[in-house]
């Protein structure tokens, strides 16, 4: 049985939230929240600030060459392996401030409360920065924590192209954040991360905390469509080979799939690239992702086999191109159980309301918990808002949230007294 912290225990709140507003200040929106884009130079910043706050916390801070930031604190014994706790600091272009930075952040705050308390723990403790977690502006989502579990080369990931064609592996070192370290090579003894739900369920249920047991898995599914590009005044409608006709088609297609699936499944399109994109040239192509999820992997594929069927038909009915290639993917995840009750047991000993809960948005604990047991603190976010530049949260949910973290991950690393 290891012990665990005392329930007067807590981290310092304050401290917490004064970070989060200090990293939002660096790459603002332009509705009050964030633009930090993987892999640019407001990127570079925040990256510069965390190190930054690392190193006067005591912490030894090594990279691998996806960029991503391990910063440890070292254990009693050198010989055991660390509890990674981490999450992600980059944001979407109309991102919010907490999304991923209330996990990394949250991270720093146990290590720095740690040292407050004077706590020992056998083994060390690894805050964590993952690199392109968002998969916004370089897909998919989760790339440098993919490669790291081995679900994708670092070759692949240098490639990855950007809308304007930049590659991941120039503009990694155009920052200067190409770390020496193997991918992968770190071997954990357990990663937890903290994040926003980014979901309405606890703030209706008007719970402090969720327990998080699944995360519900994905499929981008990208399309590109090849119509004509001709004049939208002077075509006749017969003679149209019309690919944005064929993907709004498919797009509501998609939203019957989805709602056929019901409960337990989505499905959505948030990006489309119409060529030429002229107000009056009908597109000569259009490309865009589908999004669908599911925590159930039968309902997930489902969905994939059916989309992947009508969605032919729709684009042969309209003389359209379509090509279909899938650019994402991850099974639904089940967290750790023995991680999970800790979680749980420090809501309890901290008088947290709490409930279980499935992840619907991804998470880099999706690709730790295929290489080291792994499981996720969550705290509400108001009206279940985020992606988007109004995601709010308080100060006190940051705060339970991060005393919950704190506990569960002092009592895994083993407190030496
Ligand atoms: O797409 C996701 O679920 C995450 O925000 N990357
Ligand atoms: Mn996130
Ligand atoms: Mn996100």
């Amino acid at each position: 049985m290891v012990a665990a912290p005392g329930e007067n225990m807590r981290v310092n709140g304050d401290r917490l939230w004064d970070s989060l507003m200090d990293m939002a200040k660096i790459g603002p929106g332009i509705a009050g929240g964030n633009n930090r884009q993987t892999l640019t130079d407001s990127d570079a910043e925040g990256r510069s600030l965390f190190r930054t706050w690392c190193e006067d916390a005591g912490l030894t801070l090594g990279i691998d060459k996806m960029g991503t930031m391990f910063a440890t604190r070292p254990g009693t014994d050198p010989d055991a392996l660390p509890v990674y706790v981490g999450s992600h600091l980059d944001t979407q272009p109309t991102g919010g401030k907490y999304d991923g930075v209330l996990g990394v952040l949250g991270a720093l705050e146990v290590v720095r409360t740690m040292n407050d308390l004077g706590i020992k723990t056998k083994h060390p403790i690894v805050v964590t920065n993952w690199t392109n977690e968002e998969g916004a502006r370089f897909a998919p989502a989760m790339l440098a924590s993919g490669v790291f579990a081995g679900v994708h080369t670092l070759e692949y990931a240098y490639e990855r192209k950007d809308p304007e064609g930049k590659t991941f592996g120039d503009e990694l070192k155009r920052i200067g954040w190409v770390g020496d370290e193997q991918v992968g090579a770190r071997k954990m003894h357990a990663y937890f991360e903290y994040h926003i739900e980014q979901g309405p369920i606890l703030e209706v249920e008007n719970k402090q905390i969720g327990v998080v047991t699944h995360c519900q898995g994905l499929w981008w599914l990208e399309f590109t469509l090849t119509g004509r590009e001709a004049h939208t005044g002077s075509t006749p409608m017969n003679m149209r080979v019309n690919a944005g006709l064929a993907m709004s088609r498919i797009i509501e297609m998609v939203q019957t799939v989805a709602m056929e699936n019901q409960p337990g499944a989505v499905g959505g399109v948030g990006q489309v690239f119409f060529t030429p994109n002229s107000r009056n040239v009908l597109p000569g192509k259009v490309v865009f992702t589908v999004d669908i999820r599911s925590p159930d992997q039968a309902k997930l594929d489902g969905m994939r086999a059916r989309i992947e069927k009508e969605a032919p038909d729709i684009c042969e009915a309209l003389g359209v191109g379509c090509a279909i290639e899938a650019i994402g993917h991850f099974a639904p995840v089940t967290f750790d159980p023995t991680l999970v009750s800790r979680v749980r047991g420090a809501a309890e000993r901290l008088g947290y309301s709490h409930m279980n809960l499935i992840s619907g948005a991804g998470h880099d604990a999706c690709w730790a918990a295929k290489v080291a047991p792994t499981t996720m603190v969550m705290c509400p976010c108001v009206g279940g808002l985020s992606h988007n530049e109004a995601e709010d949260i308080s100060k006190e949910w940051a705060a339970a949230g991060a005393d919950v973290l704190f506990h569960a991950v002092v009592e895994t690393a083993e407190i030496v007294v």
